[in-house]
């Protein structure tokens, strides 16, 4: 181990740790990678953390960061030259709102494809990451104990066979919009990349681009998404500005609507039955998942597809960011916002008070 380094407990295969992993390189952070074997898991994870999960960030002082968005924070009141956070007001809320559409809604299509098509090459990552120790045959036999939960957590996710269809269609439609964009721009809000590129590129680096019958799609539908996936990975330290004038380019216009609706429905309902769970309990601590609750897809933009998925406060968490942001803007730069957003017919849940709110403690969800 060497002084004075960040350590990064991860793994290729892991959504969170790519996003992390783009930005400790972009903001030239000196850290070194740990594969976060069983007896990571087991020596520093779980006694650190309380819990297993990836990626956590330990600090050259030995404080132990877990959430990327809580590691990104902590790191840009540290590293605050070239922020990945945009100054100005449409920027800075869509980049937010993105990160949360790349961290927690676009776990569907990476979920799905992974393991309803990548399955024996994911077994075998995962059986090497925990026991890079053993030989091919066990390390299989490994992953496919490890991978079990992650598996079983489609149907959890939404993700059975009413969806499929509506999640490959959205998917393949997302996967085309961004080439577009990307033709034109390096990043989602222009030569700089931004806490929404980093939401981004959890399942698109991972999942969408890295296991190999993903990979394929990606490059055969988005060869520019393929190029932004791998400028992110390896992206030029402190590069790049943002777009002037607050401009949001058009090209992201098919993305933001497809957020609007299809995760904004979700966030919706998950406020308003996190309000009457936090009526009813006195608990500090939050479930990870209070019920199961219908959300709706659209497929071949007409016909519609409703299913259950679980309820998850932590979505709560992240969106109150956007939110707080929205709603302490000065009048004009909300009146900006205003009339850019309300076509897409977003602000109805950026203007929903939230009645309980949610911060992080000791790597838990509580009451704020
Ligand atoms: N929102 C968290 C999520 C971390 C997360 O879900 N990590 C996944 C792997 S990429 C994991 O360890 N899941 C195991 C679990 O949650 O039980 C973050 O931003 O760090």
């Amino acid at each position: 181990m060497s002084k004075g380094k960040y350590r990064l407990l991860g793994g290729e295969v892991s959504y969170f740790t790519g996003k992390t992993r783009s930005y400790l390189r972009f903001k030239e952070i000196p850290f070194d990678e740990v594969l976060a074997t069983r007896d990571v898991y087991k020596n520093e994870i779980v006694p650190r953390v309380g819990f297993p999960v990836v990626p956590v960030l330990i600090t050259p002082d030995d404080e132990t960061l877990q959430d990327t968005t809580v590691i990104i924070d902590a790191l840009e009141e540290k590293y605050p030259v070239a922020s990945v956070y945009p100054v100005t007001p449409k920027q800075h809320l869509l980049a937010l709102l993105l990160e949360l559409f790349g961290d927690e809604w676009m776990k569907l299509p990476a979920m799905h494809y992974r393991w309803n098509y990548n399955m024996e090459f994911v077994v075998a990552e995962f059986g090497a990451l925990s026991r890079p120790d053993l030989g091919k045959e066990e390390q299989l036999e490994v992953g496919r104990r490890t991978s079990k939960n992650f598996a079983g957590s489609l149907p959890f996710l939404g993700v059975t066979e009413a969806t499929t269809a509506a999640i490959e269609e959205s998917y393949e439609a997302l996967l085309k919009h961004l080439n577009v964009h990307f033709e034109k721009y390096q990043f989602l809000f222009g030569d700089r990349l931004s806490i929404g590129d980093l939401g981004l590129i959890g399942p698109l680096y991972a999942h969408l681009y890295r296991d190999p019958a993903s990979g394929e799609i990606m490059q055969h539908l988005a060869p520019r998404v393929v190029e932004w996936v791998k400028r992110m990975y390896d992206p030029e330290p402190g590069a790049g500005e943002f777009l002037a004038d607050d401009v949001i380019p058009d090209s992201l216009d098919p993305i933001i609507q497809r957020m609007v609706d299809e995760q904004f429905p979700v966030l919706k309902d998950t406020i308003c039955k996190l309000e009457e769970w936090l009526d009813r309990h006195t608990e500090e601590d939050i479930p990870r998942a209070i019920g199961m609750h219908e959300f709706t897809l659209l497929k071949n933009t007409h016909k519609e597809v409703t299913e259950q998925r679980g309820i998850f406060p932590y979505q709560q968490w992240m969106f109150q960011r956007a939110h707080d942001y929205y709603n302490t803007l000065d009048e004009e730069s909300r009146r900006t916002i205003d009339s850019y957003l309300t076509p897409f017919g977003a602000l109805e849940l950026l203007q929903t008070p939230i009645r309980h709110r949610l911060r992080i403690e000791n790597f838990n969800l509580v009451r704020a």
